[in-house]
């Protein structure tokens, strides 16, 4: 597979370019030395093509004559390097149009341009990494958050990829057992006993099942809980946004009526990203535009992962309060009362009682003050590990992809499992087993087909 791949060389700027425009031109291939060597000119008269690897060295980029760029160059040497072929980093110096053009020249003397994520395919494809190390490169790219760059990382080191291999080749045991039995049908008994069978087959379900158990939570790590302000106008809603941004971010006037349009913002609490989406006061209103607010806000509710319900508690509950809690049944609800810090009109019984809900939780709070913040994030914390006391390095990120191959492996095996447990024939089994074992090779990347593997690595950005 890695042949087609090692016959041309690529390059591309493999640094997010802007603030100064110092980057680097990475190339990758058989030229990639040779291709540089044409353009470097060191003081100390080094060629590239006789350095050893894994060294830098400093000169210029010339052409015509002319110098381009000051620059720094790393020369590394198949195979111990990125993409296990040549790789050339030129570090340059000069801002962004010296940087250009040093593409443009290494282009000019046959390196073609790198597409997107290409260098880790290539990485991918000579086998130095499996095809979830690649996707967690990306995901290093793009985590949004401590804890998405950490599990991100445990990937990379192979935490997912290692224990699918080892289950797969298990199960190539378990198949070559069967497949004895099938050609020497005499011996099957010592092939493999039942009890062993069946298991290894128990053991294998229980740990697809782990994973999608323990990976139910990296959307939630990747992309952050959805949490949507919800109440009548004025009871504080953007006050709390605030208040648990720590910055002014959305305007909060004595008005009822002053947000009119979702806003959403990013806290992160104890390494989890949470979406918080300010909404409009939700009332009965005959404005149009207004109206179209208040339809938003309760679609933000019914979109996100839990609803904080703000009441003001100087005030007594509203038609409005009532109207909200009966759009809001079935939702996970904390109950939120704001302005804690003025007198009181209704205890948390009596607003559960009147308003006919069962949240999560019921909290008093001052979102002026800054009052019981601790305490509502804390509890929002806790409803994401749902007192699973699971520590954060226990999780696996698992992506759609991943997710749907486990589920389907999964049933591959419970239905191998419950033939075996009938009395199954080998061959029947060794079917089953086949199918589980195709399924784990796509997760681990041994059976991706050419669609699969363009389609993931289409998601990187060019230069990684
Ligand atoms: N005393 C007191 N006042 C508060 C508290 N929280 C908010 N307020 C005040 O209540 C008023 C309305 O606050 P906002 O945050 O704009 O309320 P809102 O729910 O976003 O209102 P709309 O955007 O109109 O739906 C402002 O005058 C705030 O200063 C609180 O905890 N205590
Ligand atoms: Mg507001």
């Amino acid at each position: 597979m890695s042949r087609a791949y090692t016959e041309d060389t690529i390059a591309a700027i493999s640094t997010p370019l802007g603030e100064g425009g110092i980057g680097i031109v990475r190339l990758s291939g058989p030229q990639a030395i040779a291709i540089v060597d044409g353009l470097f000119r060191s003081p100390k008269g080094i060629r590239l093509r006789d350095a050893p690897s894994h060294t830098i060295h400093y000169g210029f980029i010339e052409a015509g004559g002319e110098r381009v760029d000051e620059v720094l160059v790393a020369v590394m040497r198949a195979p111990r390097t990125y993409t296990r072929e040549d790789v050339v980093e030129i570090d340059c110096h000069g801002g962004i149009v010296p940087l250009r053009r040093v593409l443009e020249l290494v282009l000019a003397k046959g390196a073609r341009p790198a597409g997107p994520g290409e260098f880790t395919k290539r990485a991918f494809l000579n086998g130095r990494i499996s095809i979830d190390q690649a996707e967690a490169v990306l995901e290093i790219v793009r985590a949004k958050t401590e804890l998405g760059l950490e599990c991100a990382m445990q990937r990379l080191e192979g935490r997912f990829s290692r224990p699918i291999k080892e289950l797969r080749e298990r199960l190539l045991d378990l198949l070559a057992g069967i497949e004895v039995g099938l050609d020497f049908p005499d011996y099957e008994e010592e092939a493999l006993p039942r009890e062993r069978l069946l298991g290894e087959l128990e053991a294998a379900l229980a740990q697809v099942e782990y994973f999608l158990e323990h990976g139910r939570d990296g959307r939630i790590i990747r992309e952050g809980l959805a949490v949507a302000l919800i109440g009548r106008p004025n009871v504080g809603k953007s006050t709390l946004l605030n208040a648990l941004l720590q910055e002014e971010r959305a305007i909060v006037t004595p008005f009822p009526g002053t947000t009119r349009d979702r806003l959403e913002e990013w806290v992160e609490l104890e390494g989890i990203p949470f979406k918080l989406i300010d909404t409009a006061g939700v009332r009965e209103v005959h404005d149009a535009v207004e109206r179209l607010g208040v339809e938003l806000a309760l679609k933000a509710a019914e979109g996100a992962d839990l609803v904080l319900f703000l009441l003001d508690l100087s005030e007594p509950l509203t038609a409005e309060d009532r109207l909200i809690a009966k759009r809001l049944q079935g939702k996970r609800t904390i109950l939120v009362l704001n302005k804690a810090d003025l007198e009181k009109s209704f205890s948390p019984q009596e607003a559960v009682v009147a308003l006919g809900i069962e949240p999560e939780g019921v909290l008093e709070i001052s979102a002026k003050l800054g009052t019981g913040l601790e305490e509502l994030k804390g509890r929002l914390v806790g409803l994401v590990w749902e007192g699973r006391l699971e520590r954060p390095e226990g999780l696996f990120l698992l992506n759609i992809r991943e997710k749907e191959l486990l589920q389907r492996a999964k049933g591959a095996l419970k239905a191998t499992l419950a033939d075996a447990r009938a009395g199954a024939t080998p061959d029947l089994l060794a079917t089953g087993l086949e199918e589980a074992l195709a399924i784990l090779g796509e997760l681990t990347g041994e059976n991706l087909t050419e669609e699969v593997i363009d389609r993931i690595f289409a998601n990187f950005c060019v230069g990684k």
